[in-house]
């Protein structure tokens, strides 16, 4: 017989296997920081890309009054900054959007935690010189492949931009190492970026250009991608940009179909938001009639999820729905169920579990 690993020994989720996107197992996303083997993956295209470390090159021009090419000794001899950011997929929990939408079939795992040691952007484009005009910054990867555009098939590469406000902000980082480690290649090798705060398609990985341009970037990951098209007032279609990350809690225990024995039991998960710190974690125990606080726990780390916990003392067996709420300090908290969207994105209504306590 096989000798198959257990299915509680398996760390991913397949997704798609072409391209390889395999999403996170809840249970598993029980720190602060994720390691590799248990970190999403998400990526575009069929192939992915085998850069050699030692020939690799970033080119950094447009509206720049020094053109840059860079080695990954270079921006290693930069000095650097470390930090845990979380990456969080705009399609995750894309499968209980309803009614059901197009897109990779994500439950809610294309979340993880990296800890990521990189160079500031904001160095290495002071170095190059914004000229005046600079307005977005676009990040080129090195994956390429067939898309497509209004019915027609398009060869591409992935390319995403930033406004040069971002782009400049202290913690956007050309990262190199992830948990202490070079990057693998699923997750970018040799430099990937990362951007704090926003859901992660922003985070480029395989970079080998930056261009600075005097306009804003309309490419198709840009424009027809990543978009989100909703229905305004009057039937009238209104687009915008999915940029920053919704506030969002998780439970990683119990996992939804546990059975949970009569006692005690220790309730806990994972929450973040791009727009500011969560403040406030709710646990409701009968549909959401009632809410009970949680205690935020672990380290506070500005652009990285927080843990919380809460004790639940089972006294009664029977069958329950638990959900959980974060609320931020800017005040927004999680919906019930978001808008609908064409493509699904940025689905943060509350998550709700169903949990057995036999008698
Ligand atoms: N070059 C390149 N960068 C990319 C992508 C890609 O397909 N190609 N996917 C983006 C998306 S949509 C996500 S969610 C994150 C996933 O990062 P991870 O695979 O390291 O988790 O990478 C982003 N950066
Ligand atoms: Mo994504």
């Amino acid at each position: 017989m096989l000798n198959k690993p257990a299915a509680s020994q398996r760390s991913l989720r397949p997704v798609s296997a072409d391209p390889q996107c395999e999403e996170a197992i809840l249970t598993s996303l029980d720190s602060l920081i994720t390691p590799a083997e248990r970190f999403y993956i998400r990526s575009h295209f069929s192939q992915v890309p085998r850069l050699d470390g030692r020939t690799w090159k970033l080119t950094v021009g447009g509206e720049v009054r020094r053109p840059l090419t860079l080695s990954l000794a270079d921006l290693k001899t930069m000095p650097a900054v470390e930090q845990a950011a979380t990456l969080e997929c705009a399609g995750n929990s894309r499968s209980y959007v309803k009614p059901p939408v197009e897109g990779l079939a994500f439950l809610h795992g294309a979340v993880s935690t990296g800890w990521w040691k990189g160079v500031p952007l904001a160095q290495v484009l002071a170095q190059a010189g914004l000229k005046d005009t600079a307005k977005e910054v676009v990040f080129q990867g090195a994956d390429h492949g067939r898309e497509e555009e209004h019915g027609e098939a398009v060869e591409l590469s992935y390319e995403r931009s930033l406004p040069v406000g971002k782009a400049m902000q202290p913690d956007t980082l050309l990262a190199y190492q992830m948990n202490g480690e070079d990057l693998t290649p699923e997750h970018g090798y040799p430099v990937r970026l990362v951007t704090p705060g926003w859901y992660a398609m922003a985070s480029v990985k395989w970079l080998t250009s930056i261009r600075v341009d005097s306009q804003p970037f309309d490419g198709f990951f840009q424009g027809r991608r990543y978009v989100m098209i909703n229905e305004g007032p009057e039937h009238r279609i209104q687009r915008e940009p999915v940029t920053l990350l919704r506030v969002k809690s998780l439970f990683t225990s119990p996992r939804h179909g546990e059975v949970v024995q009569l006692g005690r039991f220790n309730l806990h998960g994972v929450a973040w938001s791009g727009a500011g710190p969560v403040v406030k974690v709710e646990v409701s125990f009968n549909g959401g009639r009632h809410w009970r606080q949680a205690r935020l726990v672990g380290e506070d780390h500005p652009n990285a999820w927080r843990r919380w916990e809460l004790d639940w003392r089972v006294a009664e067996p029977g069958h329950f729905i638990l959900m959980v709420r974060a609320t931020d300090a800017a005040g927004n908290t999680q919906p019930k169920n978001i808008p609908w969207n064409f493509r699904g994105y940025a689905n943060n209504a509350i998550h709700a579990i169903a949990v057995e306590v036999p008698g």
